[in-house]
């Protein structure tokens, strides 16, 4: 008997959809599902929902924006089918030409010209959204390598987002520059009741639609006005290359002083490295670089498994709680490369996932331990961020657990969150109240994640990834250059960093920090600059991903013996909702293990947390914050090792390491480091704060308390090589060429 439930009739048995075997069969089974309830979505809108902007699953209405409402989360809407222009994109990525075509005969058929529409609208949403889906939907008209090229149409849809993006240029018209956070769309004045401050990935994110709409029209105004708030905004970040996340735009002030990864500041990370990628742009580049290792080496807590809300200006602790959005985060470190960070990261939401069977808005881990405290916001509006992560971990991995999660996300989407007219998540987890409400991007991105976690062969995967810098924007909208329309439009074309960036003083920016021999030898030159002693080790080497190349025969989760870690760390706030009747983890589910399973399950599930992994010291830190990590070339300097979270690799023969295979005459070559005693094993400083250290690279440490040397815990040998807990560490290294008032030569 196959499912029909809300009147959505399946195709497919649960017994079909559950069987965790991922044969390119099942997969497209996967898929196919998934693009039923797409269908099943899109249609609901069609019937109940337009033109207005969203249509409202459990009731069958359609959701307006009130025009005198203040109320925020009206914000997303405005009587402008939102639902309709996010998701052209989705109708080609799932390849339903047909409803595609219908949409824009739709457009025409009602004469929608243009967006002359009296809606005061957010700009970040109808940026990301409208701006997003017409941009991207363009793109694929306009590729005569895709099977829709069409580029008459193509270019229709480009005229519409001149249109609407000129109709959102008046917001960037403060003295800032940095944009308000609403605009009417008609140019008549903005209900002066709402709010004027805005939000920090507000204010950045036009960045990548606006300077996509420049080089795809030649008009540099768009890349102009929002780079200029981009820079403004970065511009002004603290010593410790934190952002706050309110700001307003007409007084020139941060309203906080509160930095973190998810909401209100998301989106600034994501395209600085998105906008990287797409436009070949250096200074981006650098912007994620620095932004990425504050966040590493401030925002890390609970064995760098969270990344939790901090003071911008000394990096302490300001939240015990982490919200839904943030969980794009690990998705956001695969595009970076940094895959090791992102399992982990990744591995709290699944956690999440299988005891609320949803991502809670905000999940807190203080409090009184009751599910009350420990879901401070409580609602799930299906949102995409965690099966986004997901998707590009198994592409980066194939590890078969991201399919497992894929498939249990679908089952709930097909039998918990289905409704009369669509889909819809909890207004309240904990009593397991659904909202009526089916936000655009629930299309846009959680069905659309989902579809191509299971297609293989999507014109995505096959042709856009390999060969174009594709990126999806934050909105799940595929863009990409072609490259002659790269080199075409070179960047300083458009944009020069002067005066647009110099003639707004925004903020007084905080100078940055001097390099830390700048610092000490200010009257030398840094040619002056003792050169530091490297170390020579025995094997060439490359760095090691954890990518799984035994791909569908085990899941290298499972092999992890820190998989419940996480468990065991937050017992007290994963308090599963009353009415959730199986809670079996996705990574233990019967099918699933019994198919990809490796080490013992008992052994997992009891494996003790080991606290030995990170370790910290507390001293006063010299100078700079207790996050300064100064770059020597390849090697690095660090003021001090207290107050500082060091990890180590432990490297014995014969097992893998960061340095490849050694065996017993290898490691034994760095005993002369070590006062020539004999050696086991070695082990390696892999990262400081959270921020990666490269293989090859030495850290020397300035300040080394005479205290600290005493302690049986650390040592240091007669070349200068520190040992922890009697462990040689062979790249950890006394700096020896400073002067003694540092307090080195006195200990060595
Ligand atoms: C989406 O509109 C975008 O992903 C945005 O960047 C954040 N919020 C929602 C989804 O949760």
């Amino acid at each position: 008997m196959l499912p029909i439930r809300c009147g959505y009739v399946s195709r497919y048995s649960d017994e079909e959809i559950l069987q965790s075997s991922f044969t390119s069969s099942h997969l497209e089974l996967l898929k196919n599902e998934t693009r039923g309830l797409f269908q099943f979505s899109w249609n609901s809108y069609k019937e109940y929902g337009l033109p207005y902007d969203e249509v409202k699953p459990l009731s069958c209405t359609p959701n307006k924006r009130r025009k005198d409402s203040l109320d925020l989360q009206n914000d997303v809407l405005g009587n402008y089918h939102l639902t309709l222009f996010d998701n052209l994109d989705s109708l080609l990525v799932l390849g339903l030409w047909d409803q595609f075509n219908e949409t824009l005969q739709y457009l025409e058929d009602i004469n929608f010209v243009d967006f002359d529409i009296d809606s005061d609208v957010s700009l970040f949403e109808t940026d990301i959204r409208v701006l997003g889906g017409l941009l991207s939907a363009h793109l694929y008209l306009t590729d005569e390598r895709h099977v829709m090229f069409e580029p008459k149409k193509g270019r229709r849809l480009l005229e519409l987002a001149v249109d609407l993006a000129d109709r959102l240029l008046p917001a960037f018209d403060t003295p800032t520059g940095v944009p308000l956070p609403r605009v009417n769309l008609k140019g008549n004045p903005v209900n002066s009741n709402l709010p004027h401050d805005t939000c920090t990935a507000c204010a950045t994110t036009p960045l990548l639609e606006f300077s996509l709409l420049s080089r795809l029209t030649n008009n540099p105004i768009y890349e102009k006005v929002s780079k200029r708030s981009f820079y403004q905004i970065w511009n002004s970040r603290s010593s410790i290359n934190l952002l706050p996340m309110t700001i307003d735009p007409l007084e020139s002030k941060w309203l906080d002083n509160v930095s973190g990864i998810g909401a209100s500041i998301d989106s600034f990370y994501e395209y600085a490295l998105k906008g990287a990628i797409l436009f070949d742009d250096e200074d981006l580049f650098n912007v994620w670089n620095i932004a990425y290792n504050s966040v590493q080496g401030n925002m890390k807590t609970f064995n760098d498994y969270l990344t939790v809300n901090v003071d911008v200006t000394s990096g302490k602790n300001r939240a015990y709680w982490i919200d839904s959005l943030s969980a794009f985060w690990p998705g956001l470190q695969v595009l970076a490369g940094h895959i090791k960070p992102a399992v982990k990261s990744h591995l709290v939401y699944l956690k999440i996932w299988n005891c609320f069977q949803s991502i809670p808005e905000r999940w807190s881990i203080n409090g009184d331990f009751t599910i009350e405290s420990s879901m401070s916001l409580e609602w799930y509006p299906l949102r995409p961020e965690f099966i986004e992560s997901t998707y590009h971990l198994y592409r980066s991995t194939r590890d078969p657990i991201y399919l497992a999660i894929g498939q249990d996300l679908l089952m709930k989407l097909r039998s918990m969150f289905l409704c009369p007219c669509g889909l819809c998540g909890f207004q309240d987890i904990r009593s397991g109240i659904r909202q009526d409400r089916m936000e655009s991007f629930v299309l846009s991105e959680t069905l659309k994640y989902l579809y191509l976690l299971f297609d293989e062969n999507n014109y995505i995967h096959n042709v856009l990834e390999k060969q174009n810098n594709m990126i999806f924007s934050t909105e799940g909208h595929p863009f990409w250059l072609a490259t002659h329309n790269r080199s075409l439009n070179d960047p300083a074309q458009y944009f020069t960093t002067s005066p647009l960036l110099t003639e707004h003083k925004f903020l007084d920016r905080i100078p940055l920090l001097g390099t830390l021999w700048n610092r000490l030898y200010p009257e030398k030159t840094t040619s002056d600059r003792p050169t530091l002693p490297s170390l020579s080790l025995p094997h060439s080497s490359c760095e090691l991903v954890a990518r799984n190349t035994d791909t569908f025969l085990s899941s290298h989760l499972l092999q992890n013996p820190t998989i419940c870690h996480i468990d065991k760390i937050f017992e007290k706030s994963l308090i599963t909702p009353p009415y959730v009747n199986s809670t079996t983890a996705i990574e233990f589910q019967d099918n699933f293990y019994h198919n990809y399973g490796g080490a013992n399950k008992d052994s997992l599930t009891s494996t003790p947390i080991l606290e030995t992994e990170v370790i910290t010291y507390r001293i006063d830190p010299f100078f700079g914050g207790q996050n300064t990590l100064m770059d020597f070339g390849l090697d690095f300097v660090i003021p001090t090792i207290r107050d500082l979270r060091l990890s180590f690799e432990i490297i014995k023969p014969f097992e893998t390491s960061s340095l490849g295979l050694l065996d017993n005459a290898a490691i034994d070559a760095f005993s002369p480091l070590f006062d020539n005693r004999h050696l086991d094993y070695v082990t390696k400083l892999v990262s400081i704060n959270g921020v990666d250290i490269p293989t090859n690279s030495n850290v020397y440490c300035v300040k080394v308390s005479p205290s600290l040397i005493k302690s049986d815990q650390i040592r240091i040998s007669t070349k200068g090589y520190f040992t922890f807990d009697n462990n040689p560490v062979i790249n950890l290294i006394v700096y020896t060429d400073l002067d003694q008032d540092f307090g080195v030569s006195s200990v060595v």
